[in-house]
């Protein structure tokens, strides 16, 4: 019909004594025609595009994890909500998440008449996010705890379900669930009851979200050294805190905790890690004023755009001490230990969602003549990063399960010690995996994954965050080592007997024979290694810590 109407159209403006005109204009129809007739061949070309479905139905590995770990009656009313939740991600949120990436967080530092006003604008997704998180008890559910030791485990598989689908706000999320952990380490003190209740509040009108300031202008790692921040003492018990925040993510939080140096009679403070202390504040009070806090700009970030991450001027913003002095490392150990879990999810769901989508694109794209699903290097390609993201789903669903057991006062002394262990091994170890897998991902959609508005890239650049965040993979092999100088050991051995266990349990079934084969010579290898290194010098172990670290991380998901 196009042809038709075109050959059609061109007729009509013929008319005779124009041959000359004619003959051109013939000509033009016919070149017109050959071009139309080459692009409506290319147009039958276009690459069908790589699709998600309700990744809850999809995950099997996620549904036989629940299935298998479950009690019956947990299992089926968190399958329904498992169920309506993957459907309203897939619907309603993953779209939100993309207005996230596109309209990012815009600074105003100055009103039109010149007044400083200081103004983070985020999106109407963004603001949604929040009220959806309240809304599906993101939070909430950990600390209700209606299903006991199994509820963090349920909240972790939402968050793990929201983590691509959330426009960054996972980030936010990561540090609200710290800070109310904090509190609730703390006695949930009367002081912050109203915080408490507002961090795991289930509605959208009275959720906060909290902020982590915890790095300066020194740097995020030597908190020790690195922490500026003067907290001085006012007439009424509270403290006015003096300082320069560098980088505090999701700047729009409505409260935060933070690390300051408590300032004597003589305004001399105490350096190190003993003379940090922790503080609550709120950011803004209720008419929307900041608390004495000058924003100085946003973070100019490869990735996670979607969240304000600013600097920030604290100039005698009020707060509350919370933790014993000199003891604030110590009491934001519980923060740090929750958001580095949260980094394992976002690590592990942005393997899946680049997976998923690999594989889905893998049925779809012809190449060479058959589908991509049936070119056997391809999928040895997929299957590849299959394994690493099943390993790091078990792995993170190990750690929950514990966590659960710890909060519930159901862990053994055991379970406790391998809790504190496996919380910087699955975090250092999911997050360089992550980057891989990503990459890997990438490239198997060919130029198509390195297109922007593929979305692709996104996953990626957010990815790249995780194993910088709440501790860099040596901050975090040296943290490991910290683990085991504590307990003298006991982490050490709690992750041997557990693993013995598990691998006696395997040797039963004759088909895992030869991975409980590889695992107990990579146990003795290990073992052989902490017996000579125990015998040198300590740095021998610091050089080591990154390599023991992973070994550990290859062991357990093993
Ligand atoms: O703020 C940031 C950006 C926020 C973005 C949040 C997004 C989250 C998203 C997640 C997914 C979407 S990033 C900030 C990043 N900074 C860090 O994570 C800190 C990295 N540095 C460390 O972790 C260091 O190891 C430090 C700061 C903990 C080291 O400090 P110290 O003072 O030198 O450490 P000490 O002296 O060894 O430890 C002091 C006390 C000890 O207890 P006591 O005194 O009883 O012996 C330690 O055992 O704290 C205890 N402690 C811990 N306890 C230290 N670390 C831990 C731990 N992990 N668990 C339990």
């Amino acid at each position: 019909w196009g042809r038709c109407q075109m050959l059609s159209i061109k007729g009509i403006t013929t008319t005779v004594g124009q041959e000359q005109q004619a003959g051109m204009k013939e000509k033009q129809v016919l070149e017109d025609l050959e071009m139309h007739l080459a692009r409506r061949d290319t147009e039958a070309l276009f690459q069908e595009q790589p699709e998600i479905g309700n990744q809850y139905l999809e995950d099997t590995l996620l549904r036989s994890y629940l299935k298998t770990h479950l009690p019956p009656k947990v299992l089926e009313e968190v399958h329904q909500d498992l169920e309506r939740f993957g459907n309203r991600l897939l619907t309603k949120i993953q779209p939100l998440s993309w207005e996230c990436e596109l309209n990012p967080p815009v600074f105003r530092q100055y009103d039109a008449w010149g007044r400083r006003v200081d103004h983070i604008h985020t999106c109407s997704a963004w603001r949604r996010m929040k009220e959806i998180s309240a809304e599906e008890g993101l939070i909430a559910e950990a600390y209700e705890r209606r299903y006991s030791n199994w509820s963090r485990l349920y909240q972790a598989v939402k968050l793990y379900l929201f983590s691509s689908s959330s426009g960054g706000f996972s980030c936010p999320l990561a540090m609200t669930d710290g800070a109310a952990k904090v509190i609730e380490s703390l006695g949930i003190p009367g002081s912050l009851k109203n915080a408490f209740d507002r961090l795991t509040s289930r509605d959208p009108e009275k959720f906060w979200t909290s902020g982590q300031w915890m790095t300066e202008r020194r740097g995020g790692s030597d908190v020790a050294s690195g922490t500026e921040t003067v907290a001085r003492k006012q007439p009424d018990g509270t403290y006015r805190l003096y300082g320069f925040k560098w980088f505090t993510s999701a700047a729009d939080s409505d409260m935060a905790l933070t690390l300051a140096r408590i300032a004597d009679a003589e305004g001399q403070c105490t350096q190190g890690s003993r003379g940090l202390s922790l503080f609550f504040l709120r950011v803004r009070d209720e008419e929307g004023k900041l608390n004495n806090i000058q924003v100085q700009r946003l973070k100019d970030k490869l990735g996670t755009r979607q969240m304000a991450t600013a600097e920030l001027w604290l100039q005698g913003a009020r707060a509350e001490l919370i933790s014993a002095e000199g003891r604030g490392v110590a009491a934001i150990s519980h923060m740090l230990n929750i958001t580095r879990i949260h980094n394992v999810i976002s690590a592990v769901a942005s393997m899946r969602r680049m997976i998923s989508l690999s594989r889905d694109y893998a049925c779809k794209r012809v190449a060479f003549g058959k589908l991509l699903k049936d070119h056997p290097l391809h999928m040895q390609t997929i299957a590849r990063m299959e394994v690493q993201v099943r390993g790091a789903f078990l792995l993170l669903m190990e750690i929950v399960r514990l966590l659960g057991l710890a909060e519930t006062n159901l862990a053994s002394e055991q379970e406790q010690l391998l809790l504190r262990l496996l919380v910087p091994v699955a975090k250092l170890y999911t997050g360089k995996q992550t980057s891989a897998v990503a990459v890997e991902a990438m490239e198997s959609f060919g130029g198509q994954g390195y297109m922007e508005d593929t979305g692709l890239p996104v996953i990626l650049r957010d990815a790249l965050v995780l194993s910088i965040w709440e501790g860099t993979t040596n901050i975090l092999s040296l943290d490991v080592l910290r683990s085991l100088a504590k307990s003298q050991g006991q982490v050490m051995a709690a992750f041997l007997s557990t693993v013995q266990k598990k691998l006696a349990l395997a040797s039963g079934t004759e088909e895992l024979s030869p991975a409980v084969q590889r695992a107990r010579e990579a146990i003795r290898s290990l073992r052989q290694f902490m017996a000579a290194a125990g015998s040198e010098q300590a740095l021998t172990m610091e050089l080591a810590a990154r390599d023991f670290s992973y070994s550990l991380a290859r062991i357990y998901t093993g």
